[in-house]
């Protein structure tokens, strides 16, 4: 699209950044990356120092030894902000460059590896090489607004191998998202191997949307992902859905159907014609074992029991059902999430309600915040990753209605719900259904450029301005050419090419 008034060319300044910092000040200096430059970090700091010696080799082919200890000049990695620890928190860090020195602080790693984020974004694109790694002079202090800012990508509906959910830890990182969700099960498939319950993978596993072979992730695969996601500073959250979207569970088992009877397995995309048998107790052995072994797999806190559109159980059944998977894995030693639907059992004072409906008024959750509990905010006409961007979307469905990327970054979690108090939202997460999706390629076309805003509306202060949004995203365009991502080159944004 080299002619396309909708591109400029310029070259990277400071202010270049999504998510946008909370502060920046330029000054009128630069500091250059050379093939004699210093890297100095500090104890404690080795895994990111590591992370970013990589990075700085793929973008400049400089090899930089790292050195642990105290560093004045050069690139230096500090666990001792000057800032106020209070301000920068779990995640922030502050970054100073000068022509000396590019020195990144913060009180924990986390907040170094989103300090190196923000500097990768700074480091000349390969289309501009020739100028020398020259990266703009200045200061930024910054840290989230909210803590929780996920992503989510559906391997039920189409199963991705775990290169393809690595390179998603990998492009979700660069915008700072913290929390990978994997919705593992749902009718057309279940991903995850359970040894207690080996069918559900030997043939509950063997389908996908469109009647593909499916697939499934071993223990040890799983646990490659997860490990990569640390690596990344990216907590992976499972979901199992129950208990509806059970379909690919109810096929492995027949024990599991009220009736005692195995459905065939499913490869359309209906929704809401399955669930769980809430009167069988074999159900809640079945969902003890489940939740045990994914406990068993997952060091963060979170496993996610779905919940959602369980149209075929009364309301009592409902109930009955999410009030003791919520007793299983607290049982397990997790804190559930589920989707908003949730709410209509009795929650535990540690539930977090995950909303993804469009309206903003949802008394179910203005009801559950008011009694303390905490919402992840994934409303589908804002966050649905799944929907067109408009009507020429080569992917996508639409029920939520088309979300440009303007109408991805037009919204604030605070105040998104009529009568919530602010304080109840943990943050965001923008959900990848997979029905239409098939490849990396799409994943990466309906993630990018929207992921990005999202992600900013995540982390940045509250102020939202659309034009210089646009601009700084522009920015990232040539960046995620040069790491390959097919993202959707929407006209809505002015594409940067730097010089
Ligand atoms: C809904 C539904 C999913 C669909 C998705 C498609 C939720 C939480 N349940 O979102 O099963 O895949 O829409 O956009």
């Amino acid at each position: 699209m080299g002619d396309e008034p909708n591109e400029v060319r310029r070259a990277t300044t400071i202010r270049d950044l999504v998510p946008g910092p909370v502060s920046v000040q330029p000054n009128d200096e630069s500091f250059t990356i050379a093939a004699g430059t210093a890297v100095t970090v500090d104890p404690g700091a080795e895994a990111v120092g590591a992370y970013l010696t990589d990075l700085l080799r793929s973008l400049t082919s400089h090899e930089l030894p790292v050195t642990t200890g105290d560093g004045q000049d050069g690139i230096v990695l500090s666990l001792h902000p000057e800032a106020a620890r209070t301000e920068l928190g779990e995640e922030g860090y502050s970054l100073e460059v000068t022509a000396r020195a590019l020195v990144i602080r913060a009180n924990t790693p986390a907040g170094l590896f989103h300090g190196v984020q923000t500097l990768r974004q700074l480091i000349p694109t390969a289309a501009a090489a020739s100028a020398g790694w020259s990266v703009p002079g200045g200061r930024i202090v910054d840290h989230p607004r909210f803590a929780y800012r996920g992503v989510m990508l559906d391997v039920a509906r189409h199963f991705f191998p775990v290169a393809d959910v690595k390179r998603v830890i990998e492009l979700a990182a660069l915008h700072k998202v913290n929390h990978l969700h994997l919705h593992l099960t749902d009718d057309q498939g279940w991903r995850i191997a359970v040894d207690s319950w080996p069918n559900l993978t030997t043939y509950g596993s063997g389908t996908e949307v469109g009647g593909g072979p499916g697939g499934f992730y071993t223990k040890e695969q799983y646990a490659e992902i997860v490990a990569y996601a640390q690596r990344h500073f990216i907590t992976v959250v499972p979901e199992v859905d129950l208990p509806g979207h059970t379909n690919a569970a109810l096929a492995s088992y027949a024990e599991l159907n009220c009736d005692g009877v195995a459905p065939d397995r499913y490869t359309g995309i209906e929704v809401g014609f399955s669930s769980l048998c809430v009167d069988n107790e074999v159900t809640y052995r079945f969902l003890d074992d489940v939740f045990g072994e994914l406990a068993a797999l997952t060091p963060g806190p979170y496993l996610h029991i779905g919940g959602d559109e369980a149209k075929t159980m009364t309301p009592d059944a409902y109930a009955t059902i999410v009030a003791r998977a919520q007793e299983i894995v607290a049982g397990h030693g997790k804190t559930v999430i589920g989707w908003h639907e949730v709410a209509g059992a009795k929650l535990l004072a540690s539930t977090v309600v995950q909303y993804w409906g469009v309206n903003r008024e949802a008394p179910e959750v203005q009801e559950a915040c008011a009694g303390g509990t905490k919402v992840i905010l994934s409303p589908a006409n804002h966050t649905y990753l799944d929907m067109k961007y408009d009507g020429s979307s080569r992917l996508g469905l639409s029920w939520a209605g088309y979300v440009s990327i303007e109408t991805a970054y037009g919204w604030d979690p605070a105040t998104h719900i009529t009568g919530v108090d602010p304080a109840c939202v943990l943050g965001v997460e923008s959900p990848l259904w997979t029905e239409t999706v098939q490849t990396m390629d799409d994943i990466e076309f309906l993630a990018f450029p929207r992921l990005a805003a999202i992600a900013e509306v995540g982390w940045s202060p509250a102020t939202r301005e659309w034009e210089d949004f646009r601009h700084r995203l522009g920015a990232q365009g040539q960046r995620w050419r040069e790491l390959g991502v097919d993202f959707h080159e929407s006209p809505e944004i002015p594409w940067v090419r730097t010089p």
